[in-house]
């Protein structure tokens, strides 16, 4: 990879309909997680540590907050050609947004002729994870092929959310099938219960990528779609090879989470992925500093833990406590609060993900749920305790009882 010239291109428009409320106003990759992080932060960390120097976010959907992030964030040093720049659709072909991932690098492509790059690294911004692009690059090169695929083995339950890649039998670095969210998928042959399913990561020779992409703009049966489309069409000329990474080694990962990937598309494993990061051992480790994940550096003061004003104590475990938070009193137990956050005397946040700037009042409680920013719980108020007067209440509630509180909301 050292005598290449990489760009990076994340994708970051799609608009995130599972996870409304939490998209309601905010592209999917701006989604707040661990605390915080954004989304798109895991995506961007991977790159940066990669080595990767010349970044592009491609926004559309909501992108407001996600730009202000990227810019605020992400700046690198302003005296070499580093950067990570965000760049909104912009019409450049004629009056249509994106119309597909694929179309989001069409109508961009005068970044890629204005940077001439080798190699292109195109990478989802809706993940967490951990992975050395490096070292993808490096077998990308080696195979040679138009488009190398990352992947990872998921279960079968989940094959419709994935694409879905059938390896070669006589050359198992090849894909000789590719199916985009198939309904119904065939385990793999020594692990009937799983399938090998595309991470949304993938590594062009940059002038095959343009080609590609011009191509398919002009197949007017086309849904520009990269898994949908792009990856389809080179598998079907052989010219598609498969990364798996479980070949992949990141600095510092320990036995638990060294092939974590969760894909954070819904409500459930958004919450799920939160329950990952705060046992004593966690399953996905943020406190790895050999390849940290960054984001925002809020300038703000520490969590702070005291006895509320008659002295009664609080209790804090397997949680994850942001800057500026003051628990006051208050229980928190398995949950993840985001910065500048209050738990009053005597309220209860179990089994929780809490945004920032959240107000827990006195004795209330907080059950399997998560409270988008700025909500406020009254005084004695309850949230998750029973789903059906939380979905009276107009809250969404998934399947599993999650009940999630949009922003600013107050709940009396
Ligand atoms: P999905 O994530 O369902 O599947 P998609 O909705 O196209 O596919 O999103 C892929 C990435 O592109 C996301 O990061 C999204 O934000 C972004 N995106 C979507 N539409 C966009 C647009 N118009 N402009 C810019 N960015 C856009 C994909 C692959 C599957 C693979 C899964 C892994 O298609 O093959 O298995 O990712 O999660």
């Amino acid at each position: 990879m050292a005598s290449k010239k990489i760009f990076g291109i994340v994708l970051a428009g799609g608009e995130g309909k599972r996870l409304m409320p939490l998209t309601a106003d905010r592209a999917k990759p701006a989604v707040p997680f661990g605390g915080g992080y954004r989304l798109i932060d895991f995506a961007l960390s991977n790159l940066i540590n990669s080595g990767l120097r010349q970044i592009v976010v491609l926004t559309q959907y909501k992108s407001h907050s996600l730009d202000r992030h990227v810019s605020q964030t992400w700046r690198l040093d302003g005296i070499t050609s580093s950067y990570v720049a965000s760049v909104p659709a912009q019409q450049r072909l004629g009056k249509r947004w994106f119309s597909g991932s694929a179309d989001a690098i069409l109508q961009s492509l005068n970044l890629l002729r204005d940077e001439k790059p080798d190699i292109v690294v195109v990478v989802g911004a809706d993940h967490v994870y951990r992975m050395d692009f490096a070292q993808m690059i490096d077998a990308h090169i080696a195979a040679g092929a138009g488009v190398t695929v990352a992947a990872i083995r998921q279960p079968i339950a989940l094959a419709d959310q994935f694409g879905v890649i059938e390896l070669d039998k006589k050359d198992p670095t090849r894909i000789a099938a590719f199916h985009e969210k198939p309904k119904n998928a065939t385990g793999l042959a020594d692990s009937p219960g799983e399938v090998l399913a595309s991470m949304g990561n993938y590594i062009f020779d940059a002038n095959i990528l343009m080609d590609a992409v011009i191509r398919d703009g002009d197949n007017p049966e086309s849904n520009h779609d990269m898994g949908g489309d792009i990856v389809p069409d080179f598998v079907s000329r052989g010219e598609a090879a498969v990364y798996d990474l479980n070949r992949n080694e990141v600095p510092g990962s320990t036995e638990r989470d060294r092939f974590y990937w969760r894909d954070v598309g819904t409500i459930d494993s958004f919450f799920d992925a939160h329950q990952d990061l705060i046992s004593a051992l966690p399953i996905f480790n943020l406190y790895n500093r050999e390849w940290p994940i960054f984001s925002q550096q809020l300038n703000s003061p520490p969590a702070k833990f005291v006895r509320d004003a008659k002295g009664n104590l609080g209790t804090t475990i397997d949680s994850i406590v942001s800057l500026g938070t003051l628990i006051s009193g208050g229980h928190l137990e398995r949950s993840v609060l985001g910065s500048w956050c209050v738990v009053e005397s005597g309220a209860t946040v179990v089994d929780s993900v809490v945004f920032e700037r959240v107000h827990i009042s006195p004795n209330a409680t907080v059950r399997r749920a998560i409270l988008d920013k700025e909500v406020v719980i009254a005084e004695g108020a309850s949230v998750g305790v029973d789903p059906e007067a939380d979905r009276a209440r107009g809250f969404t509630v998934t399947d599993s009882g999650i009940t999630v509180v949009g922003k600013g909301v107050h709940v009396s």
